[in-house]
């Protein structure tokens, strides 16, 4: 049985281990990233029981992504390789425009992915559906797939969509068609900066304003914290929003703690746990993958996570 089903590309990620410009770096680590995948990582470390479904190529380094994922615990079997195509690659580059990334991965494996996908997946076995903006940026068909997903019958699952606003890929592409997944979403997980960015929306009141429709909506406020907007089921209003500091911490390098706070917060929620503590539990695992250069980390001892997420406020500060 699989709680929660993440779909999206996974990447061979390469780090580089010595300091200096990347023309003259030597030396790199070769690990593995993508944003859903890093969700069902995390997931799987705090018990839950996740899928990832993606494509990559019959490759070493789709053999590795695979591996590295399944290595967290979670179900890899509706990985399809597909022979004719490459496993995407990215670089973490200290230069690479102005993001801290650089990717390869046009014509991947995983841009191949297409709407016929959708009949494939065990969607009524399922409770959470968690997919992101990056996969209807790959490519035309991964936007038909994601468009699919978004419009399949939520029988039993709620559809989870992380804004995830990744501008290198949306340079040929009209990013418009984010509020129109997003707000056909369950749960919506966005970055203030990244509303600002693609929305114009500036806080919590100006983006729900513009995406009404979600019964959960997450803005993550960086250092500041994350403010919680829900609807409630009954008079069909929003509640008071919940506002949860995050922890501070001493920040190694970012990418990957948004991927990290919705596991914990996705967790929470499918634990029925109140408000406060999904979003505590978002930011924990958020501060865990804060301290590193990778995208996921090992998972955090589940009694530590337990304590603080229900600890008093001034305990938590
Ligand atoms: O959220 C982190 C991801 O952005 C990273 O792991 C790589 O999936 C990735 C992407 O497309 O940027």
């Amino acid at each position: 049985p699989v709680d929660v089903l993440c779909l999206g590309e996974s990447m061979a990620l390469f780090v580089p281990t010595e300091a200096g410009p990347p023309e003259r770096v030597r030396m790199w680590t070769r690990t593995v990233g993508g944003a859903e995948s890093n969700v069902a990582c995390h997931l799987a470390g705090m018990g839950v029981a996740a899928a990832w479904v993606s494509a990559v190529g019959d490759d070493a380094f789709g053999r590795a992504v695979a591996d590295f994922v399944a290595g967290f615990g979670v179900d890899v079997s509706r990985v399809r390789v597909d022979p004719s195509r490459p496993t995407g690659l990215y670089v973490k580059e200290s230069d690479a425009g102005g993001s801290p990334v650089r990717y390869y991965r046009r014509g991947s494996a995983a841009s191949a992915m297409g709407p016929e996908l959708v009949a494939e997946l065990p969607l009524d076995q399922v409770r959470i559906v968690h997919t992101s903006g990056i996969t209807p940026a790959l490519s035309d068909s991964c936007l038909a797939l994601v468009r699919e997903l978004v419009a399949a019958p939520r029988r039993t699952h709620l559809l989870s969509f992380d804004l995830n606003w990744r501008p290198a890929l949306w340079r040929d592409r009209d990013p418009a068609v984010l509020r129109e997944l997003a707000a056909a979403a369950d749960i919506v997980l966005v970055g203030a900066d990244e509303a600002l960015a693609v929305w114009d929306a500036d806080g919590p009141a100006a983006i729900r304003e513009l995406l009404p429709e979600p019964g959960t909506l997450v803005v993550k406020q960086a250092e500041q914290g994350a403010t919680l907007v829900e609807r409630d089921p009954d008079t069909g209003r929003d509640r008071p929003p919940v506002v949860q500091p995050a922890l501070r911490v001493d920040v190694v390098e970012p990418v990957g703690a948004g991927d990290a706070f919705a596991a914990g917060f996705l967790a929470a929620t499918l634990a029925g746990a109140p408000p406060r503590r999904r979003l505590r539990a978002g930011h924990l695992q958020a501060a865990a993958v804060l301290r590193t250069t990778e995208d996921v980390c090992p998972p955090l001892p589940a009694d530590l996570v337990t304590r603080l997420t229900e600890a008093d406020d001034d305990e938590w500060a």
